[in-house]
């Protein structure tokens, strides 16, 4: 029986899971969870993520959140059926793919995430953004985005010449944020933008992007 993911497939959080199942080629189901109506902070919910967050996912009687340990978990139960994504045969490109999957949360997707939120979230909900904090995380992104250039010019992909699911990992926020004012800040850096047009050009990241549109 295929596993079950829980959350809008548009959801940055819930699109890192699918990504991560689409390029497996793995068999799954949707179930989608009515953020308007709050369903995602109601007790079936909170069963089976206790932060009351999206997404959630199930294997059985085995129960997850947190996507990027999903997208861990994904990777090695398809291991046979997809590609290679986190290298555990090879003691140094498991750790490198360790180490970026760890930038991607600890360095980019802080800097990202309030961008996008900003910049597409807030207006699409009628409100309005908040020109400081955006301005504030650009300049953040960029510095973050100045050591990917440099270390882009040397190996084609984030862990080395290879591709993981370090790099897989930056699909949703990145998405997102190609439809913000600030997409520039990518163009402006050629390695970079040749990462992203690669990374975004694969059948299972256009896939999963097709169900994030960037505006209502
Ligand atoms: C973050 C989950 C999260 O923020 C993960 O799974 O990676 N570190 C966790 N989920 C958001 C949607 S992200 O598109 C969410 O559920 N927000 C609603 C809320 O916090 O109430």
């Amino acid at each position: 029986m295929g596993v079950k993911v829980y959350g809008p497939p548009m959801s940055t959080c819930t699109a890192r899971v699918i990504s991560t199942l689409e390029e497996m080629g793995a068999e799954y189901e949707v179930v989608p969870i009515d953020f308007e109506a709050g369903e995602h902070k109601q007790p079936p919910h909170l069963a089976r993520n206790p932060f009351g967050q999206v997404p959630a996912f199930e294997d059985g009687d085995l129960m997850l959140f947190e996507s990027r340990a999903i997208a861990r978990y994904v990777a090695r139960k398809y291991k046979s059926s997809g590609p290679d994504l986190l290298r555990e045969g090879n003691l140094q490109e498991s750790a490198m793919v360790d180490l970026w999957l760890e930038v991607e949360s600890q360095q980019y997707n802080p800097a990202i995430a309030p961008i996008v939120y900003q910049c597409l979230v807030i207006p699409m909900r009628g409100g309005v953004a908040d020109q400081k904090l955006i301005d504030a995380n650009v300049e953040k992104l960029g510095k973050v985005l100045d050591v990917y250039e440099d270390h882009l010019s040397k190996t084609k992909y984030l862990a080395g010449d290879f591709f993981s699911l370090a790099d897989l990992s930056h699909l949703p926020y990145t998405h997102y944020f190609m439809a913000t004012p600030y997409a520039s800040l990518f163009e402006s850096r050629p390695h970079v933008q040749a990462w992203w047009q690669d990374l975004s050009s694969r059948p299972a990241v256009r896939k999963t992007a097709a169900a994030m549109p960037t505006s209502r």
